[in-house]
């Protein structure tokens, strides 16, 4: 078994610490920006300081697990340190969802707080606390990768102190980086890949913002004179058609398969690199380096971020080990996992040179342009509906999304229309992305030669 902490990687840093030592090396700079409001690290640091009393003071503490459902603003990024400091674990909601996503997670994680509004996080006066030990759980992101419901993924302070610091170094970040999040910072890519974290690891700005349309970012980017952000290919694709984008030095683009014709109008188009980002919030996150050739810049999905990243590839899937990477989910699932301990990430990929290039997946999850759609709670959902008497949802190929959804439904009586069937999604509350795109009404499913649904086929 490969030593990591012998090797560097787990450094015995939990997360609080790091805000610490960023405020020790850089008190006065700019750490983070929220519309008008504006945070030295040393202010940053003494607002973490407040929340983690008032949570302490609440009852808070080690190991308790709470969710955090809050768009990109500043107090998400306070009451995530508050908590990292108590020792307690943020459970990351999205943003999108809704009460069937939360009620799941309440389900699974047993928290003993609920996070939903600015309002929630408290502050007092500072107290000594005992804090977490390094290899404990520092936070627990959602899994987009399997088939069923969404399952927790552990993260420690060291594996993921690591994976922003490897990740920070990776993307050339120091403290004139400026770093607009773009994306929901409660998603690993944003969070973390370098993300919100890595940035304020090297010592540089986190702009935050609740909207990536053009319109918003646009202007907040020349305010702010960002260097970096982090897009899905639908919004990357969004930004290079509005055009007139300026200053910008590195898009990341990652969460589902960019398409090359998009990647290559990227640099002319835009004057910023291009760097595609493969991740998954299991672990493994691979990058194209920024002196990669341009052309493997544009056509993979880059190579992992360690060197110590252990992947293989069975069957077209790729397989995944190392410093970084959860040995086995929250709930203790095992199916995922092989017996020698490596992470079967479901996803068919081949080698092009050194790099990666994924190619599609074995699981059913639909990816709707960096959404994870778990095609089985849906259609679990949709069976409820008393016009359906089978359902099965389907991936159909879209320019701008890669895939939007189809449900594709036998009926029972009357035949649906997409209108009932999303009514009767939103009624029940689940995340917009989740609705179908399209319906389909069949009299039956074709089948595999064991009986399944053959989705392939559909
Ligand atoms: C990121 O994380 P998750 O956990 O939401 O989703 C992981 C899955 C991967 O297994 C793969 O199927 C897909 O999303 N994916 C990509 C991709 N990046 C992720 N498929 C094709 N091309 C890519 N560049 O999505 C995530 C986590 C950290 C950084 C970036 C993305």
């Amino acid at each position: 078994m490969t030593d990591y902490r012998a090797k560097g990687y787990w450094r015995d840093r939990t997360l609080g610490q790091l805000l610490t030592e960023s405020a020790r090396k850089w008190p006065e700079r700019t750490a983070l920006v929220d519309g008008d409001r504006r945070w030295t690290y040393a202010e940053l640091d003494k607002w973490a300081d407040l929340v983690a009393a008032g949570l302490h003071g609440n009852g808070i503490g080690k190991n308790d697990r709470v969710i955090v459902h809050l768009p990109n603003i500043a107090e998400f990024v306070a009451l995530s340190f508050g908590l990292f400091r108590v020792g307690a674990v943020p459970v990351y909601a999205l943003p999108q969802h809704r009460t069937t996503e939360i009620e799941h997670l309440t389900e699974v994680a047993q928290p003993s707080r609920y996070f939903g509004s600015v309002e929630d996080v408290p502050g007092a006066d500072p107290v000594a606390l005992e804090g977490p030990e390094p290899d404990d759980v520092a936070l627990m992101l959602l899994s987009g990768g399997t088939t069923g419901l969404p399952k927790l993924i552990p993260r420690t302070h060291n594996d993921y102190d690591y994976n922003l610091r490897a990740s920070a170094e990776l993307c050339g970040l120091d403290e004139n980086t400026v770093y607009l999040a773009a994306l929901p910072v409660a998603h690993n890519f944003a969070l973390a890949c370098p993300g919100v974290l890595g940035t304020f690891h090297a010592g540089g700005t986190v702009v935050l913002t609740t909207s990536a349309d053009p319109e918003t970012a646009f202007p907040l980017i020349e305010r702010e004179r960002v260097t970096m952000t982090a897009l899905v290919p639908p919004l990357a694709l969004v930004w290079l058609d509005h055009g007139g984008l300026t200053g910008l030095k590195l898009m990341q683009v990652g969460g589902s398969r960019l398409k090359e014709e998009a990647a290559r109008r990227i640099r002319p188009e835009l004057g910023c690199d291009l760097q595609q980002v493969y991740g998954m919030a299991e672990g493994l996150l691979n990058f194209t380096r920024l002196d990669d050739p341009e052309e493997d810049k544009v056509t993979t999905q880059g190579r992992p971020m360690s060197p110590d990243d252990e992947i293989r590839v069975v069957d077209g899937e790729l397989q995944v080990k190392g410093p970084y990477t959860i040995t086995t989910y929250f709930d203790g699932e095992h199916g995922s996992f092989t017996e020698d301990g490596f992470y079967r990430t479901g996803d068919l990929v081949k080698f092009v040179g050194d790099n990666l290039v994924v190619d599609g997946r074995k699981k059913d999850v639909i990816n709707r342009g960096g959404d994870k759609i778990p095609v089985e709670e849906v259609e679990n959902l949709l069976l409820g509906h008393p016009q359906v008497h089978d359902v099965a949802i389907v991936g159909v190929p879209d320019a701008y999304l890669g895939e939007r959804t189809c449900a594709v439904v036998i009926p029972h009586g009357t035949a649906p229309t997409r209108r009932d069937l999303v009514e009767h999604l939103q009624a029940l509350g689940v995340a917009d992305f989740k609705l179908p795109d399209r319906v389909r009404i069949v009299a039956e499913f074709p089948r595999t030669a064991v009986g399944k649904v053959d989705r392939k086929a559909l």
